[in-house]
């Protein structure tokens, strides 16, 4: 997978429950990307330093109240504010990385069960964002998540949440059959993840340089 003059770097995606290992594998992977010698951008959503970023971050820990459409917005807006700068990255050939994106903000959403959110209504906000290469969509039970350091701090984290949240996760996943999505089995040990991982990001590195646009999410 040598790049080639006007090859655009790769858009990939790393999501999951809580406590799947999403930080933590994205961290590997950029270094092993890294260990190519080739650049790659890291990138977290959501962006908690930014000014939507804050007000998502009082509202998750608890010391401030949004009703539930703003909040969704404002998680988008946090994406939608990044766009410019992650075009810049892949135009220029650098990979990025990104840990949780449009499909963490419309399942998040809509585990809440507030009737006048329905999934589609909070995948619209998301439509128009950069369409990601390759999901890798960190698997694991909200038991076994639990089990790692445990939930409680934020909102959101608890068991009955995440397990709303991953059957969400798979059932948008299988709606949106144009994406290609790698579901990794993340309760493995941590290595063992990972070399999924690096196989993923090798057989999608060695289809060869990207020469086409960037499609969007639609
Ligand atoms: N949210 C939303 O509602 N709408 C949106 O649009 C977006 C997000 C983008 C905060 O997200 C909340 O925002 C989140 C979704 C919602 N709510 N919840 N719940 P965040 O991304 O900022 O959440 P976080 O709390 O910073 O990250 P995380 O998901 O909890 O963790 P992680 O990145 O998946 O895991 P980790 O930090 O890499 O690892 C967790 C622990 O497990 C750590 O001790 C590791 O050492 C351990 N670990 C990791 N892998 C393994 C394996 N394989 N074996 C054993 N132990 C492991």
């Amino acid at each position: 997978g040598e790049k080639g003059k006007n090859a655009r770097g790769h858009l990939i995606v790393v999501e999951g429950l809580d406590r799947s290992g999403k930080t933590t594998q994205c961290h590997m992977l950029c270094e092993d990307i890294g260990g190519l010698d080739k650049e790659f951008k890291y990138i977290k959503f959501p962006d908690r330093t930014t000014a939507t970023g804050q007000m998502i971050n009082a509202y998750l820990q608890g010391n401030a109240e949004q009703s539930d459409q703003a909040i969704h917005l404002l998680f988008s807006a946090n994406r939608w504010e990044a766009v410019q700068g992650i075009l810049n990255d892949l135009r220029a050939g650098h990979t990025v990385v990104v840990d949780r994106y449009a499909f963490s903000g419309t399942v998040y959403s809509a585990a809440k069960d507030n009737p006048s959110m329905s999934l589609e209504w909070c995948w619209n906000p998301d439509i128009g964002l950069p369409k990601p290469d390759l999901v890798l969509f960190l698997d694991i039970s909200s038991e076994d998540a639990a089990k790692r350091g445990g939930y409680g701090e934020e909102r959101y984290e608890k068991q009955e949440m995440q397990a709303k949240v991953r059957a969400l996760f798979k059932h948008l996943f299988s709606r949106l059959n144009d994406l290609n999505v790698k579901t990794i089995n993340a309760g493995l040990p941590l290595q063992e993840v990972a070399d999924q991982i690096w196989q993923a990001y090798k057989n999608l590195d060695e289809a060869g340089p990207l020469t086409e646009d960037l499609q969007v999410l639609s």
